[in-house]
């Protein structure tokens, strides 16, 4: 128990004999169940949880039949901690990259702010920059500017991190089975709490880095699927939130700064094609190009303008 609340701590895993053994031997007093998800990982990592399990009563595996990726294990053990009455899930990697000593500031956060949703950043930790592996640091400030978009929570950043809690109305309303499998969860989830009007808020943890973690995530790829998530995401957002759920004209500054983008490729591209064939193009397209670019770009930042107003209640 953590000041009163039962925590079960979801820790996803795969391919991690080696690195388990830090994670739970490390797990303090107060977690009242670690809940350990094997994916089918071809080496040892189930034998050595299961060996862990006796000597640690805390302990629970769930095994999968077949591999469901990082997101399908945590919503696995996000099923658990609900249908187990828990109060908070967190969520820690198998491989020992969350730092457990950060663990009573998140759960804070929580308790005492009543905010329903709390993610570890690594951004805002002094000194960030230098720990964290450049392309590491770069390809993640892109994904989670793109998140801030599709999401609407603007305040949030370090959209990638894997230390998250849950409170247990989170649990309860959201339905996990729904949720992205892959890793492009954390973002999926965002917006999932986002339409669910779930306030969420980040807190400062260290970011540990070469500790004999092998990550899976492939990057090139991985900025391409979660892009998908993303676009998919932001338009179900848009719709269910401010046309099915209530309404907002900030859909209308969207879809027009959309149509205006579109205008624009296409101008743009027949003012080349004219001015390198014959030399010279027409002032109207000229123009037109000038004006839709300027319209697309305005509309847009109006948009997010409004989204921001929009969910300032949601902080
Ligand atoms: N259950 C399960 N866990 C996974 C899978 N892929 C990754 N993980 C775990 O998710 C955590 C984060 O993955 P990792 O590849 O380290 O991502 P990174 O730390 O962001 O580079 C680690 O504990 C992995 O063992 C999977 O397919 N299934
Ligand atoms: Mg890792």
């Amino acid at each position: 128990m953590y000041r009163d609340k039962s925590v079960a701590v979801v820790v996803p895993c795969f391919k991690e004999e080696h690195q388990i053994a830090k994670v739970t031997s490390t797990m303090p007093d107060f977690v009242d169940r670690i809940v350990v998800v094997d994916d089918q990982s071809p080496d040892r990592t189930a034998e050595v949880v299961a060996e862990l399990a006796k000597a640690d009563p805390r302990i629970v595996l769930i095994r999968h039949e077949q591999n469901e990726g990082v997101g399908g294990a945590i919503a696995s053990g996000y099923k658990w901690a609900r249908d187990n009455g828990m109060d908070m899930a967190v969520v820690m990697a198998g491989d020992g990259q969350m730092d457990p000593a950060d663990l009573p500031n998140l759960l804070d956060c929580v308790i005492d702010k009543g905010v329903n949703y709390v993610k570890g950043n690594r951004l805002l930790w002094r000194g960030a920059y230098s720990v964290i592996p450049k392309r590491r640091f770069f390809g993640n400030s892109i994904l989670s500017l793109l998140t801030k978009i599709a999401s609407g929570y603007w305040h949030v950043s370090d959209s990638q991190t894997g230390y998250t809690v849950a409170d247990r109305e989170v649990l309860q309303v959201i339905d996990w089975d729904r949720m992205y499998k892959r890793y492009g969860q954390p973002n999926d989830l965002l917006i999932s709490l986002n339409i669910a009007n779930f306030r969420v808020r980040d807190v400062p943890v260290r970011p540990v880095y070469g500790v004999g973690e092998i990550s899976g995530i492939k990057i090139r790829r991985v900025i391409f699927t979660i892009s998908n998530v993303l676009v998919k995401g932001w338009l179900r957002r848009m719709w269910i939130k401010y046309v099915v759920q209530d309404f907002h004209p900030l859909v209308f500054f969207y879809l027009l700064s959309i149509v205006m983008t579109l205008i624009f490729v296409w101008m743009s591209g027949r003012v080349v094609v004219l001015w390198s064939s014959e030399g010279e193009v027409p002032g109207m397209s000229a123009l037109a190009m000038m004006f839709s670019f300027s319209v697309a770009l305005q509309s847009a930042f109006f948009a997010m303008w409004f989204d921001m107003e929009a969910n300032k209640p949601l902080r």
